[in-house]
């Protein structure tokens, strides 16, 4: 009988079978190959299904043996198709690693690091000059009280200066002894807080932030910093003033800067005075950066007003004073040769970057 005769090729054909299956197998490298090659061998029309066709015409006691090891050979190529997918997604795993690897031996990226900004650098290098010399550093309110920026100065309510200094006003109710609330437009209100509260001597330096209803231009901002000077003892006089701030000039711009005090006017001081220095540029000769004069102003001083004592009960027989006020931004214009006050709070990095 034919089926009797081809009852023997089943196993060699299953053999065949397996071997071309494990052929393909090793061939298969991704999850489209793997689907193929399960409908392909495994499915239910596949070629193993197929061959097993030819078991219906084997004798019935040969069906059972030839059963069991088609089925035997499906379970090991569905073995080999597993571990060769496992296989194939250990290589990737093991790729992608490859991929993320990390060369400790690259050299690694900048931290980009902060740096103080150059209003804070001068400050601070402003301030030290001042605290080697003695004085201490206090600070006081940015929104202050007509009294302390004005009225304790010796600038009444109808003072002409006090349209120089005009400032923005917080909007609250007047309090009867001490006015109406105020951003500060000078630090020389700390003077009066300091006073009230010590008696002399007195040596300090505040530095702060202040206020003013302006016009913004190369040379002048809204807001922006100032540091206040007070000396307050027995004795104390023009010569005193003026040593101070000589050898302040000189620390900060150079030994061989030169100081020129002019006679000026604040109602807080008597006499007052605002003080240049030689143009560091071109040493006094004329340049742009001094407009031509040879030189350069820095700030405004003066013996402390009798009125001023008064104000706080220094006896002003017994004590007297010297005071100044300088504008940070203006000092660092002139410690850098910068000629717009605006590059200061501009916020562009290309500027400030300059100052590390
Ligand atoms: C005053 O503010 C006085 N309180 C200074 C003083 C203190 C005098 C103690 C006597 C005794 P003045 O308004 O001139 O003075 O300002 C002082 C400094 O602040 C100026 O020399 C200048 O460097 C700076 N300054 C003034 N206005 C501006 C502005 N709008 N922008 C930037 N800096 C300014």
């Amino acid at each position: 009988m034919a089926d009797e005769t081809t009852a023997p090729d089943i196993p060699t054909q299953l053999e065949a079978l397996e071997r071309e299956a494990e052929a393909q197998l090793s061939a298969c490298a991704a999850d489209a190959d793997f689907n193929e090659w399960r409908t392909t061998y495994l499915g239910r029309s596949g070629k193993v299904t197929q061959l097993l066709r030819g078991l219906g015409g084997l004798p019935k006691e040969e069906r059972p043996r030839i059963g069991q090891l088609a089925n035997t050979v499906k379970q090991r190529l569905a073995a080999a198709l597993e571990a060769q997918q496992a296989q194939l997604r250990r290589n990737e795993h093991a790729e992608a690693l490859k991929a993320e690897a990390l060369d400790v031996t690259l050299p690694g990226e900048p931290v980009r690091a902060g740096q103080l900004h150059p209003i804070t650098q001068v400050l601070n290098e402003i301030l030290g000059i001042f605290e080697r010399m003695g004085f201490h550093v206090v600070e006081g309110p940015e929104v202050e009280w007509d009294r302390y920026n004005f009225a304790l100065l010796n600038i009444p309510a109808d003072h002409p200066a006090r349209d120089m200094w005009d400032t923005f006003y917080v909007d609250a109710e007047p309090v009867s002894n001490l006015g109406s609330m105020l951003l500060r437009t000078h630090t020389s209100p700390v003077q009066v807080r300091v006073m009230e509260e010590t008696p002399p001597p007195v040596r300090i330096v505040a530095p702060g932030r202040v206020y003013r209803n302006e016009a913004t231009d190369a040379s002048h901002e809204a807001i922006f910093y100032q540091i206040e000077g007070l000396a307050v003892d027995d004795r104390i006089n023009m010569g005193d003033l003026k040593g101070v701030l000589t050898a302040f000039a000189r620390q900060l711009f150079g030994g061989k800067t030169r100081v020129r005090f002019n006679c000026s006017y604040f109602p807080f001081v008597e006499p007052g005075a605002e003080v240049s220095i030689s143009c560091h540029v071109c040493s006094g000769n004329g340049c742009r950066v001094c407009k031509q004069t040879g030189w350069l102003e820095i700030l405004g001083c003066g013996i402390v007003h009798p009125n001023v004592l008064r104000a706080v009960n220094y006896d002003p027989e017994k004590y007297s004073g010297f005071a100044f006020g300088l504008g940070v931004e203006r000092i660092a214009m002139l410690k850098y040769g910068i000629d717009d006050i605006r590059y200061f709070y501009g916020n562009d990095i290309r500027f400030l970057e300059q100052f590390r």
